[in-house]
C-alpha cells in the first residue's frame, strides 16, 4: 500500500468552511424547524449582471457553430482579456504578458507554492484567509501544529492594537510572505504608506510578497491603494492575485488571475514569470472559454457599472450588521466591532469568550451562521466574523434576530 502524503495528516483540522457547514447540518439535525441565516462564508448570492450572463450565453450558443468554435486557449489565458485587466487595473504598473488568467484565485494560490517548493520559509498574517496556511502544510513548507500554530509559519499578528497591520521584524529573510487587503478577515485596508514598508521590507530583506487583493472593488475610499503595484518597488518583490468572484459574482462561474512581473527574480535570477508560465502551461490547461467572455463583459463599461452596483449593495448590507453590532445589548456587553466601510467582512471581538463560543451562541440563540476568528489563526481567538454576502431582506432579519439577543 502507498503511504499516506504526511503533509495531510500534519493538518490539525478540517477546512473552516466545510466545517462550519458540518455544524449548521448537526444542528439543524436537532432543530428541523430552525430558519438559519447564514453571514458566515463570503459567496456571492446575488444574480448576475444580465450584461456579463448575456455575453456568457451568447458565446456558449456560438460554441455550436462553425465559425463560433474554439477548443483550448492559450494557457495564460486569452490575450483580449489579459489585455483588458492590464488596461482596467493596471495602468503603467504591469503589461498584458504579466498577466494570466485562472479558474479563481483559491487555485492560483494553491498553485503558486509549487514555484516556491517546500523549502520556502512562510510568514501570514494572523488572522488570514486559510488557504495560505493549509495549503502551505500540504505543500509541506510547514509542518504540524504544535498547539499555537504550524511549525515553520511566522504568524504576524493583526491586531487592533497594531491598527491590523503587522509588525514585520520576526520575519526570517527570503520568506514568502502572504498579505490580502483589503483583509479576510479583519476588512483592514493598509495604506500606501503601510504598503510601502511591506515592500520596503521585502526588497530590503529578499522576500517575494503573494498580495491577495480578491476584495480590491470594496475599496471606497479613494486615497486607500487597490494593488500593490501602486507601490514604487513592488515590481522587484511581488505577485498579486485576484478574482471576479466577489465584484462579478463569478464564484461559481469561476475566473480570476494572477500577475507576476517579469522584474521579480528568484536568487539565481530566474524569472519567477518564466516558472509561472511553466506551472500555468504545465499544471494548468486554462480558464473556461465561456467565463472568459464574462470576464471580458465584465471590465466593459456596463459591466463595471453593474459590479459597482452589486458591490454597494454588500456594502449596504455590511452597514447594516455594523449598525446593529453597535447596539446597546453588544456595547454593553463590551463587544468592539472593526468596519472600515471598504470590505463586506464586519470583525467583531467578545472579550473574554472563545470564537466557537460565540458562534455556537448566535447558531442557537438566533439561528444565525457567522464565522469563527480562530478559524483564520491564533490572533483571531475571541473574535467572529460576520460577512455581507447575503440577500438583503435576510440580512436585515439576521440584523432583527440580532438586536434582540441579550448577552451575559
Ligand atoms: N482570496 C480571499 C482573500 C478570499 O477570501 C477568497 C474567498 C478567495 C481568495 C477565493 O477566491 P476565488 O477566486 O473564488 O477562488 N473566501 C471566502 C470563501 C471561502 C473559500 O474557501 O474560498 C470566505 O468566506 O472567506
Amino acid at each position: 500500500m502507498i503511504n499516506r502524503n504526511k503533509c495531510f495528516s500534519n493538518l490539525s483540522a478540517g477546512y473552516l468552511f466545510p466545517e462550519v457547514a458540518r455544524r449548521r447540518v448537526e444542528y439543524e439535525k436537532n432543530h428541523p424547524d430552525a430558519k438559519i441565516i447564514s453571514l458566515s462564508i463570503g459567496n456571492t448570492t446575488e444574480p448576475l449582471p444580465a450584461f456579463i450572463a448575456e455575453a456568457m450565453a451568447n458565446y456558449a450558443l456560438a460554441l455550436s457553430t462553425q465559425e463560433g468554435y474554439s477548443g483550448y486557449g492559450d494557457e495564460q489565458g486569452n490575450s483580449s482579456l489579459r489585455k483588458k485587466i492590464a488596461e482596467t487595473f493596471y495602468k503603467n504598473t504591469a503589461s498584458p504578458d504579466e498577466v494570466f488568467i485562472s479558474d479563481g484565485a483559491k487555485c492560483d494560490i494553491a498553485r503558486i507554492q509549487t514555484l516556491f517548493g517546500r523549502d520556502v520559509k512562510v510568514a501570514v498574517q494572523d488572522p488570514a484567509y486559510p488557504v495560505y496556511v493549509d495549503g502551505s502544510v500540504i505543500s509541506g513548507a510547514a509542518g504540524a501544529n504544535n498547539g499555537s500554530g504550524y511549525d515553520g509559519i511566522v504568524y504576524m499578528p493583526c491586531t487592533p492594537e497594531n491598527n491590523f497591520f503587522p509588525d514585520l521584524s520576526q520575519v526570517s529573510p527570503n520568506s514568502l510572505i502572504y498579505f490580502c487587503s483589503p483583509n479576510n478577515p479583519t476588512g483592514a485596508v493598509s495604506t500606501k504608506q503601510e504598503l510601502k514598508t511591506l515592500v520596503d521590507f521585502a526588497l530590503g530583506n529578499g522576500c517575494i510578497i503573494v498580495f491577495d487583493a480578491a476584495y480590491r472593488e470594496f475599496i471606497r475610499d479613494s486615497s486607500l491603494p487597490k494593488s500593490i503595484f501602486e507601490i514604487e518597488g513592488a515590481r522587484k518583490c511581488a505577485i498579486e492575485i485576484n478574482s471576479f468572484s466577489k465584484p462579478a459574482g463569478f464564484t461559481g462561474v469561476r475566473l480570476g488571475w494572477s500577475v507576476v512581473p517579469k522584474d521579480l527574480t528568484f536568487a539565481d535570477g530566474t524569472p519567477v514569470n518564466k516558472d509561472w508560465t511553466r506551472v500555468m502551461t504545465t499544471l494548468f490547461n486554462g480558464a473556461s472559454n465561456i467565463a472568459q467572455a464574462g470576464g471580458e463583459a465584465a471590465l466593459e463599461p456596463e459591466g463595471l457599472a453593474a459590479m459597482k452596483d452589486v458591490i454597494d449593495y454588500y456594502l449596504d448590507n455590511a452597514n447594516s450588521i455594523k449598525n446593529t453590532l453597535e447596539l446597546k445589548n453588544f456595547k454593553n456587553a463590551g463587544v468592539k466591532i472593526y468596519s472600515t466601510g471598504n470590505s463586506p467582512y464586519i470583525w467583531a471581538q467578545f472579550p473574554g469568550k472563545k470564537s466557537w463560543e460565540i458562534f455556537d451562541l448566535f447558531l442557537d440563540k438566533c439561528n444565525v451562521l457567522v464565522t469563527p476568528g480562530s478559524g483564520f489563526g491564533p490572533a483571531g481567538e475571541s473574535f467572529v466574523r460576520f460577512s455581507s454576502f447575503g440577500h438583503k431582506k435576510d440580512v436585515l432579519e439576521a440584523c432583527r434576530r440580532l438586536e434582540s439577543l441579550i448577552l451575559q
